[in-house]
């Protein structure tokens, strides 16, 4: 069979279109993998970490049983985001971490210890129920995501 030209490049381009396509819906690299885990733990972080902010500001009204489970996810959680900072991770696209990290892991790595220190307080005293000590605790613990971000998150 003689193919005309166009024809011949629009198959072409047809093919390898197909092929990109089964490539992208191919399984996810190891690095892929951990960069969406690491997004879900702060998607679960930031969900259980609002509802404590708006009664540390004074937006809701204290709810000491809610604000003790919110403050335990968190610590439960807080310990996980480190394992989602995988070198296979490093030169992804669509994260807003700093590539600055990667030459900072110490002092990353010690920030995220605040983190896990401080969340683990915060869900000890919010077990307490005492309110001026559970908001303390939970500043404590948002100025440790804040002191993070300020250095390693892109926005
Ligand atoms: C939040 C949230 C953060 C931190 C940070 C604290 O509720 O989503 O990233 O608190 O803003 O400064």
């Amino acid at each position: 069979m003689k193919c005309s030209r166009p024809f011949a490049i629009g198959l072409l381009a047809t093919t390898c279109l197909f092929a990109g396509a089964v490539q992208a819906d191919g399984p996810p690299s190891k690095g892929e993998q951990a960069l969406k885990y690491r997004k879900s733990l702060y998607q679960v972080m930031a969900w259980n970490f609002g509802p404590m902010g708006a009664m540390a500001q004074g937006k809701v009204p204290y709810d000491a049983a809610e604000f003790a489970k919110r403050a335990d996810r968190v610590a439960l959680i807080a310990p996980m985001l480190s394992e989602g900072f995988a070198a296979e991770t490093r030169h992804l696209p669509h994260s807003d971490l700093k590539p600055a990290m990667w030459a900072n892991r110490a002092d990353f790595d010690a920030k995220m210890k605040d983190l896990v220190d401080r969340s683990a307080t915060l869900a000890t005293v919010a077990r307490a129920g005492d309110f001026a000590k559970s908001k303390a605790a939970f500043f404590d613990t948002a100025n440790t995501c804040k002191a993070c971000h300020d250095k390693y998150r892109a926005d």
